[in-house]
């Protein structure tokens, strides 16, 4: 049976208790991974600091930047590698893990590579009422070592999301993946002995979250920030326990997001645009569109051609290349999921498509698979369509005018994504604007530009990262007051 460790200052540590890494599309255990108690969180956290004074802690941005690079070149080498941990993990079709999660993970790195090399920093010439003139001009320095809890829908993408502008900014990192998804946080190590990056800089702890790694890392007093992705819930528990030691906290949360599709849009263009918004990677990304509203004139077609993709879509073997759905994370995220398909029942859903599980008549029948699910009919205020469920699923509904579908679309406490599909960009511009979320796509959806800001208003998050607001979260900047 494969082992997965710890990786801390440089080598492979195991910890006292084990625990299984499980494939979702049939149940079987993949590894066994050995969690990190709170003495091991410790040496880590240790080693991050130790880091600091090392080679890293004297490296320039341009070495910096160059090891950087170097990380995404090992990443693509062991492009396979990844692709096939990121599946057995997540459950996720191979055609997904090889388009989206691993690429975007060697492009996290070359991103903020190129980007710590040119940014800039603020410069004022000053001049006070009382005639003082002086130079004010800031500087940036890391914030230390910084502690990373990712979640495990897009683990390697979120990871490194976190991971590559933090070592841009000169810190050293604690990253703690999923418990359901350790393998590729551990595959980053080895590319990161590749790269030359110094031992104590990069360190995986894993474990669980309350009273294990998650928990053990949030409240180590020499931790200096904490960056989370995960669930609302879980972001409050960490915020409680971060707020002991006053670190800087960025937090990217659940959404419930909208989708607002007028009569003008290029149909087939919004049909598949909504398709993969609710079904991609299982409808599991936090910006999944879990509340469709459509423009009466074109609701029935909408649903209808909506129902035909939904039903087309090719749910099987991760491994498959054709595969266009794999299956939920787990049994337990499977009960959750299952829990709200009967819950639409109950609250009085008319059921469009799905609603069940699938029957393969084979070992994936051992798997967490659902059925991709449309609902209409329900109310406004009804719960599957208020909190967030995390699966294939959405809930559709019909607006007469834009200012019920802004009201709708922001009646909600998350405040992540929506989408707007229409072929008049002035409206698209003039609904996007009215959203209460921190980003807004117009006829796209999950388009990524990685210079620009990400994160959630309300429930969906505290800050924004991305480009220099990664950055500025990583970095602790020095003002320096010159007299003249
Ligand atoms: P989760 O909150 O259950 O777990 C995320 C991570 O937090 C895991 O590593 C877990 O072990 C750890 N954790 C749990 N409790 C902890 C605690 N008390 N202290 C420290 N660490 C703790 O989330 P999940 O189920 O892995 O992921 C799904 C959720 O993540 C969804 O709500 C989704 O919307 C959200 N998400 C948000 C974004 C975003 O960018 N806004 C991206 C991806 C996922
Ligand atoms: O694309 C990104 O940078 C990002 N943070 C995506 C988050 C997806 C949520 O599941």
């Amino acid at each position: 049976m494969k082992s997965i460790q710890n990786y801390i200052d440089g080598k492979s540590v195991r910890g006292a208790r084990e625990f299984a890494d499980v494939n979702p599309a049939d149940g079987s255990v993949i590894a066994q991974v050995t969690e990190a108690n709170e003495e091991l969180v410790d040496a880590a956290v240790q080693a991050a600091r130790r880091a600091l004074r090392g080679e890293w802690g004297r490296w320039g941005i341009r070495e910096r930047a160059a090891r950087l690079n170097r990380v995404a070149d090992a990443i693509e080498k062991r492009f396979d590698c990844f692709v096939a941990a990121e599946v057995a993990d997540t459950g996720k079709p191979i055609a997904l893990a090889s388009k989206l999660d691993v690429p975007r993970a060697a492009a996290n790195f070359r991103a903020f590579a190129d980007l710590i090399k040119s940014a800039g920093v603020e410069a004022f010439q000053t001049e006070t009422p009382d005639e003082k003139s002086a130079l004010n001009y800031a500087v940036r320095k890391p914030l230390g070592v910084v502690g990373i809890i990712t979640p495990w829908n897009l683990p390697l993408l979120l990871l490194t999301w976190k991971v590559a502008p933090a070592l841009a900014c000169g810190n050293t990192v604690v990253v703690k993946p999923s418990e359901e998804t350790p393998a590729t946080a551990t595959l980053l190590a080895e590319a990161m002995q590749e790269a030359g990056i110094p031992d104590g800089v990069y360190n995986v702890v894993h474990g669980f979250g309350p009273s294990s790694a998650g928990e053990f890392l949030t409240k180590h007093p020499d931790v200096n920030a904490v960056t989370f992705t995960g669930e609302s819930q879980t972001g409050a528990a960490i915020m409680k326990t971060v707020a002991a030691s006053v670190k800087p906290v960025s937090f990217e949360l659940g959404g419930k997001n909208a989708a607002i599709i007028f009569a003008d849009c290029e149909f087939e263009n919004a049909v598949n645009g909504i398709r993969d918004a609710v079904f991609l990677n299982t409808g599991q990304v936090c910006l999944c569109a879990e509340r469709v509203y459509v423009e009466r004139p074109i609701v029935e077609r909408f649903v209808e051609k909506l129902k035909q993709e939904a039903e087309r879509l090719r749910i099987g073997s991760p491994l498959e290349p054709t595969t266009e759905m794999g299956p939920l994370i787990s049994a337990q995220h499977r009960e959750k999921v299952l829990s709200y398909y009967k819950l639409a029942r109950e609250e009085g859903a008319t059921l469009v498509t799905g609603g069940d599980v699938p029957e393969f008549g084979n070992a994936l029948d051992h798997g967490f698979y659902v059925q991709p699910t449309i609902y209409t009919g329900l109310s406004e205020t009804a719960r599957c369509v208020k909190e967030e469920i995390f699966g294939p699923v959405c809930h559709v509904a019909a607006f007469d005018t834009e200012e019920e579908a802004v009201r709708m679309a922001n009646d909600t406490k998350y405040g992540l994504a929506a989408s707007i599909w229409t072929t008049d960009l002035k409206r698209g511009h003039r609904m996007a604007q009215q959203m209460n979320v921190g980003i807004t796509w117009v006829n796209c959806w999950f388009l990524r530009d990685l210079r620009t800001p990400f994160g959630g208003a309300g429930l969906s998050g505290i800050g924004r990262e991305g480009g220099m607001h990664s950055l500025n979260f990583y970095s602790e900047l020095n003002n320096i007051c010159i007299r003249l």
